[in-house]
């Protein structure tokens, strides 16, 4: 690229319009496409730069400034806004099986007079977000004014708070119509709400309902800077007034549209033909219901063809061509018929409620955590009360309400014992600390049972038929004290066993003896130390190699491993500095638990370190962790998500969204054989 030396120095105006320009396209990459082209400090100094030539010359504000994103003025109330265009509601098919799809289609092939031999109608589909509804309406591509949806007729004015919302494009990309209304859900994210509560946890204070309670509350806050610090994120999925653009002719291509102008649309969608398309939309949703990251309450069906929607029409505030189709309710009502706690396996005392079985997003829920006394208290779950429980995605089913106005009468509030419930030890609670833990080390069954259950995981050292019960008879019975003594079992010890057949103990130690031969993340994981997840594990492996090395480093030198902090290096050296520990590792390798090792020296000469891959799809003859652990072994590390720093992605069948960013980003791509080949240079 040449420069002109004699160019004019920009003036403030032309700046602060490129650096718009700038910051608006980083912010997309950041927030929407999630593949980053700078570093934040970057995108800091550019936002920077921008606030203060705007804080020079007020006059070159604009409302589309990414400055206006930080929460502004405190609002004495939201003011009503009347709707360009009425925001409608959704009829809801509330029947969870495919015969809900069946029935929709048939009432839409009914209006619209075609007959059972006639062809099929084509509809998107889509996810139904459990959020609040808005309107975001643009004029000339910039975001004037952001509303809920209120009655359908009125909404609020949240424009402040919709701003404070990264993912929400403040200008359009391309050419932007002279009037567009974007009708989308904003809702939060199932990890973000999970540390939102977790931060309000460690500080003692309450916690939030639901993901879907907590975001419409921030998008409602009187305070902007409120908003600001909650985590929300938005989809498009409609439109409301629209001028001076040619609308596209189908749903689908409207979302297109949407998403082309920078708005996030949600991937999880198709165009289904007829009622089969749509029950497999729904099946296949349904499959995957909570494995997203964010909370759905079912998908919904829309004629695609907007002619025959206008042909359809409305019924009242629903339209005729589209409907919700549910799926099984994420929170019920039941009772506590007990407080039970629990011990974990550092020792860590959880209350847990037991309720009367109760079916939740799927499942039928009988416990549910409530995590520590402090939160037991606040929420004041007591036994018998009539309570709200949420089951979403992967997370352990939560109280979430207690219907006081039904209590029983003499219903008392919950303490924690002061004594562990299992080994009887003291149970303490230590200053700053929230939770209560049995000091009573493996001296405690329950301790030990979850220790030896820890190591013998598959992602530890992988003994398998080593289950629950098994472990429970071998604590119970005094078999098995420390993790060594697993190695010392003989036939007869585990034939004796209850329902053993000799077979079953020859396979247990057959694994027993399969599990020797190991790796040092799988052995150090399979410790237990506090804070050592599989992650710090392979990081520790990786820095120092040996295991000599990482119980001798003092914590001065275990803070210089990857992503080990101060809390993590204490823990790791406080463990390796107690004889009982170091006599239990010394114990395993006399049993023979071995590795292969090596001098930090030699690991960094390994072929494929510094080298970051990616996996996706299924490989002909890998499973996905067995090709993860030789790229490990090989010194590589192997990333989660796509993004510039990925030297490769190894891609199998059905390899999805991770290689299209790969071919997106010019990353090499390699299948299985391709991946063989480079560790076997
Ligand atoms: N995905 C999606 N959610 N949702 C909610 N589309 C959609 N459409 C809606 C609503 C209330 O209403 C239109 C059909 C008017």
């Amino acid at each position: 690229m040449t420069q002109d030396l004699f160019a004019a120095e920009p003036t403030p105006a032309e700046r602060a319009s490129e650096l718009r320009a700038q910051l608006h396209h980083h912010a997309h990459r950041y927030y929407v496409l999630d593949t980053p082209e700078i570093p934040d400090a970057e995108y800091d100094r550019l936002f920077q730069e921008l606030q203060a030539i705007e804080a020079a010359h007020p006059e070159l504000l604009t409302p589309d400034s990414p400055t206006q994103r930080v929460g502004g003025k405190v609002l004495d109330g939201l003011v009503p806004v009347r709707h360009a265009v009425p925001m409608l509601s959704i009829q809801t098919e509330t029947d969870t099986t495919a015969g809900g799809a069946e029935a929709f289609d048939a009432r839409v092939r009914r209006e619209l007079g075609r007959t059972d031999t006639e062809a099929p109608v084509e509809y998107a589909a889509e996810l139904k977000f459990d959020g609040l509804a808005i309107n975001l309406r643009y004029e000339q591509g910039v975001l004037v004014q952001a509303a809920t949806r209120g009655d359908g007729e009125t909404g609020e004015d949240v424009t402040q708070n919709i701003r404070t919302i990264g993912q929400i494009p403040l200008r359009l990309y391309g050419a932007a119509p002279e009037v567009l209304e974007v009708r989308g859900e904003v809702y939060m994210r199932r990890d973000d709400f999970e540390r939102l509560n977790e931060r309000q946890r460690e500080k003692g204070e309450k916690t939030y309902i639901n993901p879907r309670n907590t975001a419409a509350g921030a998008v409602r806050q009187l305070d902007p800077a409120v908003t600001a610090q909650r985590p929300l994120s938005f989809f498009a999925y409609g439109m409301g007034e629209v001028r001076g653009w040619v609308v596209p002719g189908t749903h689908s291509g409207l979302l297109d549209a949407l998403a082309a102008f920078g708005l996030p649309v949600c991937a999880d969608r198709c165009v289904a033909l007829g009622a089969n398309g749509l029950v497999a939309f729904h099946a296949q949703i349904a499959a995957k219901r909570d494995a997203l990251p964010f909370d759905i309450d079912g998908v919904v069906y829309k004629v695609n063809s907007l002619a025959l929607q206008r042909e359809l029409g409305f019924k009242t505030r629903e339209p005729r061509w589209a409907v919700a189709h549910k799926y099984p309710a994420q929170e019920q009502l039941t009772t506590v018929q007990a407080i039970d706690v629990q011990v974990g396996r550092t020792g860590k005392l959880t209350p847990v409620a037991k309720l009367a079985p109760v079916f939740v997003g799927g499942v039928t829920v009988t416990n549910a955590t409530l995590h520590n006394e402090s939160e037991a208290r606040r929420k004041d779950v007591r036994v018998g009360d009539t309570v709200i429980v949420r089951r979403a995605g992967d997370v352990i089913p939560e109280v979430v309400a207690v219907l006081t106005d039904k209590r029983l009468d003499g219903a008392q509030p919950f303490t924690m014992p002061t004594r562990c419930p299992v080994c009887g030890s003291e149970a303490v609670r230590e200053d700053g600390e929230v939770d209560h833990r049995c000091t009573g080390g493996l001296f405690c069954g329950a301790q030990r049972k979850q220790a030896i259950l820890h190591y013998a995981q598959r992602r530890a050292v992988d003994i398998e038929g080593l289950g629950d019960k098994l472990v429970e008879q071998l604590v119970d019975g005094d078999v098995v004290k420390t993790l060594p003594d697993l190695y010392r079992l003989g036939l007869m010890a585990l034939a004796n066993l209850d329902r053993m057949a000799q077979k079953s103990a020859q396979n247990v130690l057959d694994a027993l003896e399969k599990s020797k031969q190991t790796t040092l993340p799988r052995f150090l994981f399979g410790l237990g130390i506090r804070h050592v997840g599989e992650a710090t594990a392979k990081d520790l492996a990786r820095h120092f190699g040996n295991l000599d090395d990482i119980m001798a480093a003092s914590e001065e030198r275990l803070l210089e491993v990857n992503d080990v902090g101060p809390t993590v290096a204490q823990s790791i050296h406080t463990f390796f500095q107690q004889p009982h520990n170091r006599e239990v590792v010394e114990q395993l390798r006399a049993c023979g638990v071995r590795w292969e090792e090596g001098t930090p020296a030699e690991r960094a000469a390994q072929p494929l370190t510094g080298k970051t891959f990616v996996l996706t799809g299924t490989f002909p003859t890998l499973r996905r962790e067995e090709a993860k652990e030789l790229l490990e072994a090989a010194g590589a590390k192997v990333a989660g998500s796509v993004s510039k720093k990925t030297d490769y992605v190894v891609a199998g069948e059905e390899a999805g969204s991770k290689l299209d960013k790969a071919r997106e980003l010019g990353v090499a791509v390699l299948d299985e054989a391709g991946m063989l080949a480079l560790l076997a240079t």
